[in-house]
């Protein structure tokens, strides 16, 4: 009889840090000046330790949220080490209250962590464990809400370092103003890199219709939430008359969510936030929808976390690159000539750099 190498979880602690951001973030609805960030260590009785992070956007929600995650102990503690199981296991209890907001984000800190620590058992990365091989992943770089100068500097610095793609916020207050930023940004970073734009929801369905038929000549690859994140049949009906691709996704809860969009026919691109879509147990989820439905999959922020699973994702598309949360990882993602690097990932890639997070421990 073989015996499997199983481990048993003993204890979960969280730590809440607020990691400030060299440049404020702007979007179209509200600036991020820092990230709030609760980091999860999970630890099973062979002494190997699990990592997640978990982003609440305010710090208003940081302490709450760290709270929520703690107390999630009782639910896991002498389990076995099995995260797809366990997920249902907490899915079934919180039936009653609900599994989105703080508490899809306390369970998806969870399941990260499990996922980790059940990586690191095996000795291996997340993309080995879930059967995939480590390959590069094009990645794009963030422009803020900086101005017409602003973000074609921002976006000329990307290009500079390799990236074959660049998203910008847009949602000035005319369209002609978006149409100058997009130009200048096409300007400074010449004719192959991409140009992606990202209202964050901040149009009407009928505004952003208007935009879109401006914005179809510019040669964007996406325009990103244009109006609000669960408003399907709003999307649904600006990406019926636009050319250019929509892309949302980012502030989906879970894989109904997903597929309900898909049945609105709300967005032709969708991108991942593996903490609101459910962690690695609902990324895996989503994959499996978007492949059925032939959806090209983008991430949002986790870049570590999600340059491994777009490695094991059908239709993998772009990873967002982001490098907010580099101060507090021990090995923050590599990238070379513009591709995600994960060859020499262990675990999900999330490890600390301890001496920051005492410095920016709240
Ligand atoms: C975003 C991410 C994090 C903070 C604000 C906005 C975003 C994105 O919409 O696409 O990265
Ligand atoms: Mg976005």
């Amino acid at each position: 009889m073989s015996h499997e190498p199983t481990s048993t979880i003993r204890r979960l602690q969280v730590r809440a840090v607020r990691v400030p951001l060299a440049q404020p973030h702007q979007t179209a609805s509200g600036t991020v000046a820092e990230c709030p960030l609760a980091l999860t260590d999970v630890t099973t009785d062979d002494g190997t330790v699990g990592h997640s992070i978990t982003f609440t956007y305010t710090p208003a929600a940081l302490k709450p949220t760290a709270e929520l995650i703690r107390n999630l102990a009782p639910l896991i503690t002498d389990e076995p080490l099995a995260p797809a199981e366990l997920e249902q296991r907490l899915a079934r209890r919180f039936r009653l209250l609900g599994t989105q907001g703080l508490v899809g984000m306390a369970l998806a800190a969870v399941d990260m962590a499990l996922w980790d620590a059940l990586a690191l058992r095996h000795g291996v990365s997340l993309v080995r464990l879930l059967g995939g091989t480590p390959r590069p992943i094009p990645a794009y770089g963030a422009v803020g809400f900086d101005g017409i100068a602003g973000s074609a500097k921002v976006a000329a610095d990307w290009a500079r370092r390799g990236f074959t793609g660049v998203k910008a916020k847009i949602g000035y207050p005319t369209v002609q103003d978006d149409v100058a930023t997009i130009r200048a940004i096409r300007e400074a970073v010449g004719p192959s890199v991409a140009i992606m734009v990202d209202y964050n929801q901040c149009l009407t369905p009928a505004a952003a219709a208007q935009r879109l038929r401006i914005l179809d000549d510019e040669g964007l690859t996406w325009v990103e939430e244009p109006t609000l994140a669960h408003d399907h049949a709003g999307h649904a009906r600006i990406a019926r008359d636009a050319r250019t691709p929509i892309q949302c996704g980012e502030n989906w809860w879970g894989t109904l969510d997903m597929q309900h969009a898909i049945a609105a026919e709300a967005s032709d691109f969708m991108m991942l936030d593996v903490m609101k879509i459910g962690g690695v147990t609902g990324w895996m989820r989503a994959a499996a929808l978007a492949h059925a439905h032939s959806i090209p999959i983008s991430s949002h922020l986790w870049p570590e976390l999600s340059a491994q699973l777009l490695c094991v994702t059908p239709t993998a598309h772009w990873l967002e690159y982001a490098d907010w949360w580099n101060p507090i990882l021990r090995e923050p993602l590599a990238i070379e000539s513009g591709m995600a690097r994960v060859e020499h990932a262990t675990g999900t890639g999330v490890a600390w750099n301890e001496s920051a997070i005492e410095r920016l421990a709240v």
